[in-house]
């Protein structure tokens, strides 16, 4: 039995997020929870057993996760979830999965509420200066094939952007438009765009690559780059086909980044105007 989305409360329960879903694999198991600590967490513990696909969603994180143990504020409203990947392909290319993930997004925010939205390198996902949407990816692999690749996905749906301190630089979907939106078809839309931005990924993966660029808000612009080893400035150059961020320093010499923090300094217009 088909629902009908305007009528129904917007709660991301098992039925209903697969009710209509349009994909093959993605969400054929859907598990729902009120509040988690983390999906990713979750969906970590149960990944060596679950089925390609298996999707976790909560309504309220509680110990939300960002990159390298930061912490990703999650209440009520927003979109948090994970989903378990299972494709054939070596840990060296699990990269793929995030870039598949933001792309996904983006085709979502973009199909339903046309927003403009860019990729902020390496997982952000912005309209204007401002983060909507981080995904972070973890996996569980042998030494040359990957057993697992979770993919967390957190959308900062329906929450008033003043619950965002000012330096976070964040917004949300409702403070973006005006209104809240229906949580439901987001998700379905995004898990539907998922699965086909997935398709390629253990062999061409060139297409997607190339929305990636397309949709960045990184490449051109110039950039400080903060990584474990320290930090430099430069111009942002390409995404290159191993996942790393090419940036051409002051000096002309070009580095990959494949891991880091970046701060974008300046839009990419002013540096055109200049000819930098
Ligand atoms: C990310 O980290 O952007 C990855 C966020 C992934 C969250 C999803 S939710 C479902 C799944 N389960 C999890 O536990 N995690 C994933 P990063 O680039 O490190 O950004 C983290 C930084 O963004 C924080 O240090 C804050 O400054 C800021 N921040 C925290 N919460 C935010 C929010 N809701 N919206 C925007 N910025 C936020």
């Amino acid at each position: 039995m088909g629902y009908r989305l305007e009528s129904l409360p917007d709660l991301l329960s098992e039925n209903l997020v697969k009710s209509g879903l349009k994909t093959k694999f993605i969400g054929r198991t859907v598990i729902s929870h009120q509040s988690l600590t983390s999906t990713n967490a979750e969906a970590k513990r149960i990944a060596p057993s679950a089925e390609n696909g298996t999707v976790v969603v909560a309504e309220v994180q509680t110990i939300g996760r960002g990159r390298m143990e930061r912490h990703w504020h999650s209440p009520r409203g927003g979109i948090w979830m994970s989903v378990i990947l299972k494709p054939k392909i070596p840990p060296s290319l699990a990269f793929r999965v995030n870039i598949a993930a933001s792309i996904a997004v983006a085709r979502a925010l973009e199909g339903l509420y046309g927003l403009e939205v860019g990729i902020k390198w390496p997982n952000d996902l912005m309209v204007g200066e401002r983060k909507v949407c981080g995904t972070l990816t973890e996996i569980g692999a042998e030494m040359d094939s990957l057993e697992y690749a979770v993919v967390g996905i957190g959308i900062n749906a329906n929450i008033d952007p003043d619950l965002f301190p000012e330096e976070w630089k964040a917004t949300s979907i409702s403070g973006l438009l005006g209104r809240e939106v229906l949580r439901l078809e987001l998700v379905q839309s995004i898990l539907e765009e998922l699965e086909r931005a997935c398709e390629g990924m253990a062999t061409s993966f060139d297409q997607v690559m190339g929305e990636w660029s397309d949709r960045s808000a990184t490449l051109g612009r110039k950039v400080r780059i903060i990584t474990r080893d320290g930090e430099f400035e430069g111009r942002a150059e390409a995404l290159e086909s191993d996942g790393s961020l090419r940036v051409r320093k002051g000096d002309g010499i070009e580095e990959r980044v494949l891991a880091g923090d970046c701060i974008h300094l300046r839009p990419a217009k002013e540096m055109a105007d200049e000819g930098a």
